[in-house]
């Protein structure tokens, strides 16, 4: 029996330590803790449960010694595991670190969309030209959207076919920003200079140059003899602003119910300069916005006496400028939001 337990403890004796000390991974470290220290079937455990069948003088000598190789096994055993699991910790840090040398990524910069670049630059002119921004709702009543402006009850304007109605309630979606005009008239005493940008709705079907909510930017003046020449002499010098210089425009009497006399403004066209071409159907001229002198009828409903003032006012379509703007052939291309597109879009 001694000479059994005497070869398994040379046996562990020399290889043990050794074996401990070469282990590569964290689940090799356990299994060679199992295989020496393992409670149930560790080979050094089994040794020193045996210590107790030897002879006294063989205990003596190797008692201390099995308990020695034990300590010294757990050191062993703890060192590695140490040593292992800081290298797994380098390792991770090293595949997570951030490379400082790498060029930063590419910052994707927005801008404000072509539309409101175009409305922005319409406000702007106008600011300067001392007209003051005036905003309302949205949701009209049919009394501000029409009716303050002379627009009779019978007109085509006021049909379902042209105006959205909010459902249950006598309230419409704005046709136009003039109703901001309204509120303004009746509130405010003369002389009056503001300017109406906003979003405004018409039931039509859509197609390149047609949207059911689109942006208008309206002016007004109201003051003691305001005349056609003033309409005239303003608008020139906003068209200007618009596309330069260069830019001329007439007049064309026509008709809009809250206006008299009315006048549709063309500007001269700005890819052939007037010479004819497709986009100006030959006629050297471009459609540009409507105007007049406001009706009596208005004044008179806003409490303002037609006698003592007058004024003018003008209504501009802000996506029709902002197509002949950035070479747009489609009012759709403008609120698809696709980046390809907007991105290509300059000024
Ligand atoms: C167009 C025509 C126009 C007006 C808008 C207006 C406003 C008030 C009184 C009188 Cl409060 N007129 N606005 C006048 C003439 C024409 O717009 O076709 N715009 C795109």
């Amino acid at each position: 029996m001694s000479q059994d337990w005497e070869r398994g403890w040379l046996e562990l004796s020399v290889s043990a330590l050794d074996v401990v000390s070469r282990v590569e991974t964290l689940e090799a470290v356990e299994a060679a803790r199992v295989e020496y220290l393992g409670r149930e079937r560790g080979r050094l455990t089994a040794l020193l449960r045996g210590l107790k069948d030897l002879p006294l003088e063989q205990k003596k000598v190797y008692g201390p010694q099995a308990n020695a190789l034990k300590d010294a096994i757990e050191k062993s055993l703890e060192s590695r595991k140490r040593a292992l699991e800081a290298k797994a910790l380098e390792a991770g840090l090293a595949s997570s670190r951030v490379d400082l040398t790498l060029p930063a990524p590419p910052w994707p910069r927005g801008r404000r969309h072509p539309v409101s670049e175009t409305m922005n630059e319409m406000t702007s002119i106008l600011g300067r030209l001392g007209f003051s921004l005036a905003e309302g709702p949205q949701v009209e009543t049919d009394r501000n959207n029409f009716e303050g402006l002379n627009v009779p009850a019978d007109h085509p304007a006021r049909d379902l076919q042209d105006t959205f109605y909010l459902k249950d309630l006598p309230l419409l979606l704005r046709t136009h920003t003039s109703p901001v005009q309204i509120r303004h008239m009746e509130a405010n005493k003369p002389p009056i200079r503001i300017m109406a940008p906003g979003r405004v709705f018409r039931h039509e079907a859509v197609d390149a140059s047609h949207s059911a909510v689109f942006h208008q930017v309206e002016g007004l003046y109201i003051d003691k003899n305001v005349s056609m020449a003033d309409l005239k002499g303003t608008l020139s010098v906003f068209i200007r602003g618009l596309f330069g210089p260069k830019a001329a425009i007439r007049f064309r009497p026509s008709f809009f119910p809250f206006v008299e006399p009315g006048a549709e403004v063309d500007v001269r066209c700005l890819l052939c300069a007037g010479e004819g071409c497709p986009a100006c159907k030959r006629s050297g001229w471009m459609e540009m916005l409507g105007a007049g002198l406001v009706h009596p009828n208005v004044l008179r409903f806003c409490g303002i006496d037609p006698e003592v003032w007058s004024g003018y006012a003008f209504g501009v379509g802000v996506e029709r400028i902002a197509l002949l703007r950035y070479g747009v052939p489609d009012i759709r291309m403008l609120y698809e939001n696709d980046l390809r597109v907007l991105e290509k879009l300059a000024p």
